[in-house]
């Protein structure tokens, strides 16, 4: 018996939950207390798929705060600023001053957004307690909300009609700065009029996050979009890429959205059509060479040549066509046939693949819990068992770390952090750690 198959389900769910409170402010959980102080749009969907096993109403909370910062055109922001922790991170509220923008919220939030898994924890945490649910009218609450939120994403997003929504930043991706985005982000000017600071790397250790050239162009292209006043009526995007996580996220949220409309008595065919539309329309992005989907850059009208993490995760959707082929690249020498104890960021055998380097080979707890999810939905159990064990076993030795070394487990980036609590948490629950 190895240290993972030790770990009960009550100690798991006694460290997470300890951690999940001392995270949460009243009203939302940060990600990580010192690193990023403020609610982060996605993070809080992987956070209430977790708290709804310890603290169902809080779970529910979590989404409904989130949504409250939404956009009158229906984005759903990636961070929603604490005022108060202005000067601990940035992009700040001094940078967006978003409530001068149209259509922006009283609270201070970003302009950019993060992928769409949403609907998918809103569904999860329903389905936790039903009862408890329609008492608080949780689903009457959060699904209008959440359908103009896939509104947005269909209006806004889609830049080339394909069907699939554009990230305009890699931020939207919430993989930052994954190998995916490297050729169209070399394009973007690295001369921002903002002055930048790193509080970020009081933190985490400037090897283990992006450098200050990335900074820089991160920093151009924000200021360019919020300069444009987040209107996405711009047609020259310098940066546009349609990626397969964040499409795959839309796609499973289009289902959760058709199973709470079936349950609030409304009509589930447009939400089923369009994650039947997304899912035909990510067959363009797949590679069979490499047997991954990479992503789309909209501006160079090229599919990136990259196998990653994010091009396994639609395997979270129901009768993917190329189920079995991921399936056999995450099993393969790039992924978990190299040796790797979680699935990687990033191809083990790529040239720049660095596995202590943020979104560039590590392995992340979120990606991990998304690929479970997948395989349970395409029949390979015992390699999600697997995998599972592996998510908790990592996540509760090391103080939930922010991502761990694929191949030793070795913890990196900020500790305490709650998605992977979270979601290490929820695997203990569901599949059951016990020995
Ligand atoms: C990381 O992203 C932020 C910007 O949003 C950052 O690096 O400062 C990413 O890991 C992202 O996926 C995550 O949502 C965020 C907060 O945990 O941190």
């Amino acid at each position: 018996m190895n240290d993972d198959e030790r770990l009960g389900v009550e100690e798991v769910r006694s460290a997470a939950a300890a951690l999940l409170e001392e995270n949460w402010t009243g009203s939302h959980t940060v990600p990580a207390a010192g690193l990023y102080p403020h609610q982060w749009s996605w993070d809080s969907a992987f956070i209430a798929v977790g708290l709804r096993h310890v603290a169902p109403e809080r779970a529910q909370l979590e989404l409904e705060t989130l949504l409250a910062a939404q956009w009158a055109d229906g984005r759903v922001p990636q961070i929603v600023y604490d005022l108060d922790r202005d000067d601990d991170y940035a992009p700040g509220d001094s940078f967006w001053r978003s409530r001068t923008l149209p259509g922006a919220p009283d609270r201070p939030t970003s302009g950019l957004v993060q992928p769409p898994n949403h609907a998918w924890a809103a569904l999860l945490v329903h389905l936790a307690d039903p009862d408890f649910s329609r008492r608080r009218g949780f689903l009457q609450r959060v699904y209008p909300r959440l359908v103009a939120w896939h509104g947005y994403l269909a209006a806004r997003r889609d830049h080339r009609g394909a069907g699939l929504a554009a990230v305009v930043h890699p931020w939207e991706s919430g993989t930052d700065n994954s190998p995916l985005w490297d050729e169209a982000l070399a394009a973007v000017p690295d001369t921002p009029a903002w002055s930048i600071t790193r509080p970020d790397l009081a933190h985490a250790p400037a090897a283990e996050r992006p450098g200050t050239k990335e900074y820089a162009r991160y920093f151009w292209l924000a200021e360019r979009y919020r300069d444009h006043g987040c209107a996405d009526g711009d047609a020259d995007h310098p940066f546009a890429m349609e990626d397969p996580c964040f499409n795959a996220l839309w796609a499973v949220s289009e289902l959760a959205l058709a199973e709470m409309a079936t349950e609030l008595g409304r009509d589930d065919v447009p939400h089923r059509d369009r994650a039947a539309r997304i899912t035909a329309a990510l067959e363009a992005l797949y590679l069979p060479d490499l047997g991954v989907y990479g992503a789309h850059d909209v501006v160079r009208g090229a599919v990136v040549h990259k196998a990653t993490v994010n091009g396994l995760v639609p395997l979270v959707l129901p009768g993917l066509p190329r189920a079995a082929e991921l399936v056999a690249t995450l099993r393969g020498p790039g992924f978990l046939g190299g040796g790797a104890l979680l699935v990687p960021g990033y191809d083990l055998r790529a040239p720049d693949a660095d596995t202590a380097l943020y979104w560039r080979g590590p392995a992340w707890f979120n990606m991990n819990w998304m690929l479970v999810a997948g395989l349970h939905e395409h029949l390979e159990g015992p390699l999600a068992d697997s995998i599972a064990r592996q998510v908790v076993g990592l996540a509760v030795r090391h103080g939930f770390p922010e991502y761990v070394d694929p191949l030793t487990g070795e913890p990196h980036g900020t500790r305490d952090f709650s998605w992977t609590a979270a979601l290490a948490l929820d695997l203990a629950v569901t599949e059951g750690t016990a020995p």
